[in-house]
């Protein structure tokens, strides 16, 4: 008997294959697939950052413009190695790759008052789409192939 005259095969192959089709073309809230440059004014003043949080896809370059609106302020980005001082008058720049997905936090790196300990802020790195889609597939298929190889005895 060939394959196609197998019903449950014949079904189980029809559906893998609509799945990972489904996979690939459904659109996901966050569709960016080419990495973006991303120009960040960021603003520091005693004791929170604004914007506190930040979301870029994996991939992405981001150049932060720290403009501190009072005291001396830094930004250090935990994971990345990325530290700046500015102070009034004196912004400060970085530009990164956003290489590794997560999230991670930044914080003042220049003591600045009582609550220093408390300006911190959070980057969100986005896992890139394609890698996603990628998995997904992958996972299909492979569930696919063990359903159209498994045998009832
Ligand atoms: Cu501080």
């Amino acid at each position: 008997m060939t394959w196609f005259h197998d019903r449950r095969r014949s079904i189980i192959a029809i559906t893998t294959i609509l799945l990972i089709i489904t996979a690939m073309i459904t659109p996901l809230p966050l569709t960016t697939s080419a990495p973006q440059s991303h120009n960040i004014e960021m603003n520091a003043r005693t004791f929170a950052f604004e914007p506190s949080t930040l979301t870029v896809h994996k991939g992405d370059t981001v150049t932060i413009h720290l403009e501190s609106l009072d005291a001396q302020h830094g930004l250090f980005i935990d994971g990345y190695n990325v530290d700046m001082h500015a102070e009034p008058g004196k912004s400060a720049q970085a530009t990164f790759v956003a290489d590794k997905d997560g999230k991670f936090k930044f914080r003042c790196s220049v003591t600045c008052g009582a609550l220093h300990p408390f300006m911190i802020g959070e980057l969100t790195v986005a896992p890139d789409f394609p890698f996603g889609r990628a998995v997904l597939a992958t996972l299909i298929s492979s569930f696919g192939t063990i359903g159209f190889f498994w045998r009832k005895e």
